[in-house]
């Protein structure tokens, strides 16, 4: 029986892939770092399975990763833990360098350090790319599928980070690659687009405007109105797939034997408003942007305009394929979250 770590096990992938692993008859190590008020509300239905361990942990504290790993003595240790809030890395960078960038460095010295070195996956960004695409064919791709001249971001676009968080996570990224090629660590990271669910935080935008549609339903079904739903920028295009498929992908590159660093995507991209526009369409509503207000505050200092990655390597070696497509994901999401707030207008989450 394998055994795996998860930093950030509490968050949006650390749940779904601790579902994947204990499917999969794995021994879980799920790694929270201690708070105030519970955290774990996405893995509730986990906590009292026999081969499911939570763990007090921090990346930013290696002495705890040290004693963890030789006391587990893991197979894999999945690196999911961050601030991984793009805007909130402009308000505090420090912070998000430390957890974001430092905390994998700090994972890959103590790996380095062991004897039996477990394989490590690291939660990379296509935030990276920021600005950067690649455009005309590409070679390993049908091009029917994918128009030539529709730009796109593959293993092979430079990064240009736009953020303190992407810039975190390239140096994390990077680390990677030199802990792989100098000291010889099954290491990767996994380039993965936007990944969206029910399990969402709250702050994201796809989330936000769930929310906010569940909310206006019901309200609109007692009579009430609310006030409008704040946005930023509406014309950014995003690749956005479900995660439960984008955590598959994060196990099958740890069972692929050589090291690589894949990109995973779904190959569409769409913007804030086409989300938005299916959103509302869950509830039947045509005239969206009658319930939307744009506030400034929430366009950021430096955006990261157009992202649709090219997951071809993923699909060519490791047989990935995404199964969710843009549409179901935004009604699984409005769906769940029309359930959870089920006219109470609140979100009375429960893990879906
Ligand atoms: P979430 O924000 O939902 O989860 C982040 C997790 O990291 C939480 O469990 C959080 O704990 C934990 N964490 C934060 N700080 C620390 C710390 N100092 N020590 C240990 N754990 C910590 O993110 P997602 O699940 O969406 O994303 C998972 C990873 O994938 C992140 O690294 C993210 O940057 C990256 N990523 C995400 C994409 C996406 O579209 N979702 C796309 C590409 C990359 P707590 O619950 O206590 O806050
Ligand atoms: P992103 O996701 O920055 O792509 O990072 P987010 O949902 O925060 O933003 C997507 C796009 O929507 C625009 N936007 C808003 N965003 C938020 N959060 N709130 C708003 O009110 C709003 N209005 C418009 C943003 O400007 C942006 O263009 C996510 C995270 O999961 C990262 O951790 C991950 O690395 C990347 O995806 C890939």
């Amino acid at each position: 029986m394998k055994k795996a770590i998860i930093y950030g096990v509490t968050g949006q992938d650390g749940s779904y892939l601790s579902d994947l692993l204990l499917s999969k008859e794995y021994t879980v190590y799920g790694i929270t770092r201690r708070s105030s008020v519970n955290n774990t509300s996405r893995i509730t239905h986990s906590l009292n399975k026999n081969n499911f361990n939570l763990v007090q942990g921090d990346v930013t504290d290696t002495s705890s990763i040290y004693r963890l790993l030789n006391e587990v003595q893991p197979d894999e240790v999945y690196n999911l833990a961050a601030q991984s809030h793009v805007g909130t890395s402009f308000e505090q960078p420090q912070l998000t360098w430390n957890v974001t960038g430092q905390g994998c460095l700090n994972i890959l010295e103590v790996i380095r350090s062991m004897a039996n070195r477990p394989r490590f996956y690291q939660a990379s960004s296509s935030e990276m790319f920021g600005d950067q695409f690649s455009t005309g064919p590409n070679l390993s791709l049908n091009e029917n599928h994918y128009p030539k001249q529709e730009p796109y971001q593959d293993e092979n676009t430079p990064f240009s980070p736009q953020s303190p968080y992407a810039i975190a996570k390239c140096a994390a990224h990077h680390s990677v690659r030199l802990y792989r090629e100098s000291y010889g660590l099954h290491a990767c990271g996994g380039i993965l687009f936007n990944h969206e669910s029910e399990r969402r935080g709250s702050e994201f935008v796809t989330r936000k405007i769930s929310r906010y549609v569940a909310n206006l339903h019901w309200a609109t079904q007692r009579g009430r109105s609310i006030p409008k739903l704040k946005l930023g920028n509406l014309t950014s295009r995003r690749d956005w797939g479900h995660a439960r498929d984008y955590v598959e992908a994060m196990w099958m590159m740890l069972q692929y034997d050589e090291p690589v660093d894949f990109v995973i995507a779904t190959g569409k991209a769409h913007s804030v408003e086409d989300y938005l526009k299916e959103a509302f369409k869950c509830i039947n509503i045509v005239e969206y942007m009658d319930y939307v207000e744009i506030d400034k505050a929430l366009k950021r200092p430096s955006e990261v305009p157009y992202l649709r990655g090219i997951a071809g390597e993923a699909k060519r070696r490791l047989k990935w394929t995404p199964k969710i497509k843009f549409n179901e994901l935004v009604s699984k999401m409005v769906q769940n979250d029309l359930q959870n707030t089920n006219g109470c207008e609140e979100d009375n989450r429960s893990p879906a």
